[in-house]
């Protein structure tokens, strides 16, 4: 039978970014969640990857999808959008993700923006951090997970 963990990513976003498209298209585009899912699966399909993109406006409901991934995936998206800047919570529940990559993604650089966004307790944990690339950013970091892939 197939082991998922050695084929499935797993794309957590946070909060507002189901949002994404309608408002702000200056700081974050004019791309949908929908279409950033799209293109990530693409890319998924072209490396032979399992692609699971979830959304969530709750802290707790990412704490419990990062929980369930544990020993299930090749590695984890997150963009936690405004709870990367506030969540002990995420920081916690992702470091039982130790032995795969955890890849830190926002549409904008939250580091040119207002000092609230400067901090995040995601980063200590990332393995690696897309910021300011739009949904490119997605993208490359598939290709991160899929490089630094440890082969069965
Ligand atoms: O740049 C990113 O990807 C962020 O994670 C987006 C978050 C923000 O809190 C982070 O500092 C950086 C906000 C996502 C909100 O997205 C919206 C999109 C359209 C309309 C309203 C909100």
């Amino acid at each position: 039978m197939k082991n998922t963990a050695h084929t499935t990513i797993i794309v957590l976003n946070g909060p507002n970014l189901n949002m994404l498209g309608v408002r702000e298209p200056e700081i974050y585009g004019h791309q949908t969640l929908s279409d950033i899912e799209n293109l990530c699966k693409d890319k998924a399909s072209q490396l032979d990857l399992s692609l699971d993109f979830r959304q969530s406006n709750h802290e707790g409901e990412l704490v419990t999808w990062i929980q369930q991934a544990y020993g299930q995936v090749l590695g984890i998206v997150i963009n936690a959008a405004a709870y990367t800047h506030t969540s002990v919570a995420i920081h916690d529940a992702l470091k039982l993700h130790q032995a795969v990559p955890v890849v830190e993604v926002h549409l904008s650089d939250p580091k040119t923006r207002e000092p609230f966004r400067h901090h995040s307790y995601i980063a200590p944990l990332a393995a690696a951090i897309y910021a300011g690339l739009g949904a490119q950013g997605y993208v490359k970091a598939l290709e991160f997970i899929d490089k630094n892939r440890k082969r069965p």
